[in-house]
């Protein structure tokens, strides 16, 4: 990795069910981010928080009565649209950006930037397919949604804001499903997203299946974003998570990947999401957002 890396917070936390989210980029920065990657000898520089309002002082639905229902959705709108301006800034300078979540819902924005005149591919690892849509939610929760959004599914059909310009189904792998509500199952299954659940790993092996995600998402011409959500690993590695879901990736399995990321010198933008501090154990879930982001961005032992 030789171009530098741009650090962009998006503390929200009203796309999850629970607070505390918000808290995810200090976390992590604690977590000893920007020292783990100059050691990675990689150069680093921090553009703060796009500013995000408090879920407290909000009526979820009160803001948006005629988009469905999603909670939020007025604020998610004006914070990743903030965030894709910030991201394209950083790719238009030449840097690497990696946006430090906050609730899934902040993708929306990250992928919208990195998408802007671009061909991108995407893997999305997460135990969540992240698709579902206002009207097929079983929790309004819009942090269950950013990948329907990006591709323009269902009831995000022609929505600008949130619909990805240079992203398409053929260039978009979920690599480690074992949470899908039905209408979510059925539409991933109508979709061309390349799918791989935890059996898939199970029966061929992290090595097999990340490769193949990766072949998916590097023939688009333009790189590919990585979006991270903690949840992705067992909950006994990644304690502090807002939606922890057993029988996830190991430590090891998830180091491997984020290398395997780093080998295709194709990672054009990154983001890792859903650190959730008040649920954590001494800050080991921030730490190891920290750590993975590393070995995605190219750190190596040798
Ligand atoms: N599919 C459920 C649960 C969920 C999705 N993403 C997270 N949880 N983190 C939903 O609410 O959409
Ligand atoms: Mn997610
Ligand atoms: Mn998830």
């Amino acid at each position: 990795m030789t171009r530098p890396v741009r650090i962009i917070g998006a503390p929200t936390d009203y796309g999850a069910n629970r607070r505390g989210v918000d808290m995810g980029p200090s976390a992590i920065r604690y977590g000893g981010l920007a020292d783990e990657l100059a050691a990675a000898g990689v150069s680093v520089s921090d553009d703060g928080d796009v500013a995000a309002p408090r879920a407290e002082v909000r009526d979820p639905e009160a803001e948006a009565p005629s988009e469905g229902d999603a909670k939020f959705l007025r604020e998610t709108r004006e914070v990743v649209t903030a965030l894709s301006d910030r991201v394209t800034d950083a790719l238009d300078a030449g840097e690497t950006p990696l946006v430090l979540g906050g609730d899934h819902s902040v993708a929306i924005g990250s992928v919208t930037g990195s998408a802007r005149d671009a061909d991108i591919g995407l893997v999305w690892f997460d135990a969540h397919g992240d698709f579902n849509t206002p009207s097929t939610s079983p929790s309004g929760n819009v942090h269950g949604m950013p990948l329907a959004a990006l591709l323009g599914v269902g009831d995000f059909a022609d929505t600008p804001w949130a619909n990805a310009d240079g992203l398409r189904e053929e260039h978009v792998a979920i690599v480690g499903l074992r949470d899908l509500d039905p209408t979510e199952r059925e539409a991933i299954n109508d979709s061309d997203v390349t799918a791989y659940t935890m059996s898939d790993i199970d029966e061929r092996g992290i090595d097999a299946v990340v490769d193949d995600a990766l072949d998916v998402a590097c023939s688009a011409p333009d790189g590919i974003h990585v979006s991270l959500d903690l949840d992705w690993l067992d909950p006994r590695e990644a304690p502090g998570v807002g939606t922890p879901v057993r029988g996830g990736v190991t430590y090891r399995e998830a180091h491997f990947a984020l290398e395997r990321v780093a080998a295709t010198d194709a990672l054009r933008s990154m983001e890792v999401v859903e650190v959730n501090p008040i649920l954590d154990e001494h800050n080991e879930t921030a730490a190891l957002a920290t750590e993975l982001a590393a070995s995605g961005l190219g750190k190596r032992i040798l």
